[in-house]
């Protein structure tokens, strides 16, 4: 038998749960205990098909039998009850597996959870999906895929090879932001997957992303196995004093894995991203971005939201991004200009603004040697195939007018590095490109700065064109601990990094406190801690 049917066949075994939980904490009829104090309403049936005769020789297989049932079903359409406003997690034991939805962190208008999934069984759980309910939009979603959503809500799945195989006794997790205040806990589960002998031979993508390691499924991309060094002795730095930044440093270009200053010399970009430039079009001034300067920031990154629900309007944001450009090039610092994708989560959806947009600021100042373009903020729920055709229509625009550096996002949020430097963009289209990875420190940690690590030992050129040291809804707590990790990492491989964001929202990560009015001239006591935190990163 080849091999690909061979593993199609391995893939036979299927077990659907679907599970009913109501608010947590809250009793209701149809009760049954272990939940966490909570209830729920009996289970779905588990229907474990078993494979074909033929295959009985293959390493874990049964034999063919009809379908068994566990546990019996009842309704869906069950309501998540109102939440208490105190429960911060809810456990669902099935047979065989635990979901535990994890509520982090919650501010007016969202909220962040995390789901575990456990496997508490005696096989391991390959590709699973977990379908929930859920009255809210999603506005990240991390450690996972977003496969399919419908009115009740969304279908979720392993989105690497490290996170699709759950070992017995072992569990993995995935993450997102709801776009709502929180409303109770999913009222309806359906966890589905292949149940695998646990000695079972590796999934077969082991041997097509060497970034992953499938025997380990909580492991994340093992910069080890990038066979390349990473050690940066291959490069100068470029001394980098205040003035005019692109006076004396020039266009910057992408060299390796490096980008470099005219003199070939390691240039680290570091500045502050503008929150989109339709909300708060008011901190895109000259004033506002020298007090970043005088804080040692060399650029500064313009980003511009780019659907209607996002407030995109080319008629004024144009106008925007021309009075930012301007007030860095008086400035002499470098400025990014961000086609701020997010809402419109798959780039091709774009495409056609896109192209208008890139080829007006390509032939505006593509000739200017400060200006870098970027051509889509964060990919999310699409596949790195879709990012690339993408870049491939808008780069020959923008390379029309421009041979200034162009910033190429990645999937999951501008995550994915790894499967970038796995598959990048080549001949005409890689000239002076170069690829961004996003971070929040409290959300994203060893897990993210794996696929950093890889993909420099994999030579590809970095740069992050936002990050922030809170959690990836922009609020929550501040974790420097794992900030200052990120900072160190980018310093050591010569990673340039832009900070989200120049406004004065109450949310943690605005660089400015909602009670200073000002809009410019800012003094160290304007700053927030983000922003205190920030300045003493950039000497
Ligand atoms: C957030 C802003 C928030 C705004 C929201 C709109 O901080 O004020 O309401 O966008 O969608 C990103 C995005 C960035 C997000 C930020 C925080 O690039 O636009 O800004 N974030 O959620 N990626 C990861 C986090």
């Amino acid at each position: 038998m080849n091999n690909g049917r061979r593993l199609t066949k391995q893939l036979s075994l299927l077990l659907i749960v679907t599970m009913l939980m109501t608010g947590c904490g809250q009793q209701s009829e149809a009760m049954i205990d272990g939940n966490n104090g909570g209830s729920y309403k009996l289970p779905e049936p588990i229907t474990v098909s078993k494979v074909d005769e033929a295959d009985k020789n293959e390493t874990f297989v049964e034999k063919k039998s009809e379908s068994e049932t566990i546990g019996s079903s009842s309704a869906s359409s069950e309501k998540a009850e109102a939440w208490d406003g105190k429960t911060k997690e809810n456990t669902f034991k099935g047979d065989g597996y635990d979901l535990t939805f994890q509520l982090q962190n919650t501010w007016e208008g969202g909220f962040t959870a995390n789901v575990v999934i456990k496997n508490t069984g005696a096989k391991k759980i390959r590709n699973w999906e977990v379908d929930f309910s859920l009255p809210c939009g999603i506005q990240q979603l991390w450690n996972a895929k977003l496969t399919g959503t419908d009115k009740s809500g969304y279908t979720v799945s392993a989105n690497e090879d490290w996170n699709r195989d759950i070992e017995v006794g072992k569990s993995v997790e995935f993450g997102f932001n709801g776009q709502s205040n929180f409303d109770g806990f999913p009222a309806t589960y359906k966890l589905s997957g292949e149940l695998v002998e646990a000695d079972a031979t590796p999934a077969p993508a082991a041997t097509t992303d060497p970034g992953t390691n499938p025997q380990d499924p909580n492991a994340t991309p093992d910069p080890q196995e990038a066979e390349e060094s990473d050690a940066t002795d291959d490069i100068e730095d470029a001394k980098v004093t205040g003035g005019n930044q692109f006076k004396k440093h020039g266009r910057l270009k992408v060299k390796g894995r490096y980008i470099v200053d005219k003199n070939g010399k390691a240039f680290k970009l570091k500045g502050v991203s503008t929150h989109g430039i339709a909300w708060f079009p008011q901190y895109v001034n000259k004033s506002a971005f020298k007090s970043f300067k005088k804080w040692g920031a060399n650029a500064v990154r313009l980003a511009c939201y780019t659907s209607q629900g996002e407030q995109y309007n080319p008629s004024k944001d144009w106008k925007t991004i021309d009075k930012g450009v301007k007030a860095a090039t008086e400035l002499g610092m470098y400025a990014i200009i961000d086609w701020h994708i997010l809402q419109e989560n798959n780039p091709t959806m774009t495409t056609k603004k896109a192209k208008k947009f890139f080829k007006h600021f390509a032939k505006k100042y593509g000739k200017k040697t400060n200006v870098i373009f970027e051509i889509c903020n964060e990919p999310n729920g699409c596949d790195w195939k879709d990012v690339k055709k993408y870049a491939k229509k808008i780069i020959p625009i923008i390379r029309k007018y421009s041979k200034n550096i162009i910033v190429c996002g990645t999937p999951t949020w501008s995550q994915d590095v790894d499967t970038a430097a796995n598959s990048r963009l080549t001949g005409k289209y890689a000239k002076n490109v170069c690829y961004t990875i996003h971070f929040y420190a409290a959300t994203h940690k060893d897990n993210i700065r794996n696929k950093v690590k890889y993909a420099f030992k994999k030579k590809l050129p970095i740069l992050c064109t936002e990050f922030s040291i809170c959690d990836a809804s922009g609020n929550g707590s501040l974790d420097k601990k794992s900030a200052n990790t990120w900072i160190k990492l980018f310093k050591k491989y010569k990673i340039g990094f832009f900070t989200w964001s120049l406004c004065n929202k109450a949310e943690s990560s605005a660089l400015i406190k909602s009670s200073c009015n000002k809009t410019g001239g800012f003094k160290k006591s304007d700053l927030t801690s983000a922003g205190k935190w920030f300045i003493s990163k950039l000497k």
